[in-house]
């Protein structure tokens, strides 16, 4: 691990993986612009077994942040926490109130239905991502109309909008447009979405996308 900055008054490591589900907490740190230390797991080593990380996360899974001793797994989580702890003050993130409520409802969205829908369409899919043995092309025809329709809602919510929120960026675009990236790169292409495509490449101009893609 290596400290950027000494002697400052809280700490936030950043266990991360190189393009994995902590692009998306990645990313959202670099929006923060607060100093941060990473430590990278290599996942084919089976790092995310050592009893260290087990540790801090006994799920065994990237992205874990660990703010001042207290370790947060789930990226969804930690998008939310960063937001309430450091994002108002940045104004990229929605105080306590309705407008919260929209930014908390896409980051939970993010995971609990749209990644959710990729994941089972990856684990039944005809791709490299599946073990022939546990393809399943009813179950991925159907996955598949899943991740369409949540899609057709994104894209819905995005109409006349620049950002999900309406004018102003938050930590829930970076959070959500990772993972739409994700869905683009496994096939399921954002420039049949007219309103999702501007948004994502105006969220993917940001650097801290870019940022987020290094190893
Ligand atoms: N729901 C979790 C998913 C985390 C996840 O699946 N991470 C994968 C990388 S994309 C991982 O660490 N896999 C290691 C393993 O399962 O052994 C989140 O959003 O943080």
């Amino acid at each position: 691990m290596q400290f950027s900055e000494r002697n400052r008054p809280m700490s936030l490591v950043f266990h991360y993986a190189p393009y994995s589900t902590a692009c998306a907490t990645h990313w959202v740190l670099e929006e923060l612009g607060m100093p941060y230390d990473k430590v990278k797991l290599d996942l084919k080593a089976r790092d995310q077994d050592r009893a260290d990380f087990r540790a801090i996360n006994p799920n065994g899974k990237v992205p874990v942040l660990v703010h001042d001793g207290t370790p947060i797994f789930e990226s969804a989580a930690i998008a939310i926490y960063l937001g309430e702890q450091f994002g108002v003050a940045k104004k990229v993130w929605p105080e306590a109130g309705p407008r919260r409520a929209e930014a908390l409802k896409w980051v939970v969205w993010t995971n609990a239905s749209l990644a959710a829908s990729l994941m089972t369409y990856l684990q039944v899919a005809d791709t490299d991502h599946a073990p022939a043995a546990q393809r399943n092309p009813v179950a991925a025809a159907a996955a598949k109309k899943d991740v369409e329709q949540l899609l057709g809602v994104l894209d819905k919510n995005l109409a006349g909008k620049t950002w999900l929120l309406g004018e102003q960026f938050t930590l829930a675009d970076a959070h959500l447009a990772s993972f739409v990236s994700w869905g683009d790169m496994v096939g399921f292409k954002t420039a049949q979405y007219p309103n999702i495509a501007g948004w994502l490449a105006r969220a993917t101009a940001r650097p801290g996308c870019a940022e987020s893609m290094k190893p």
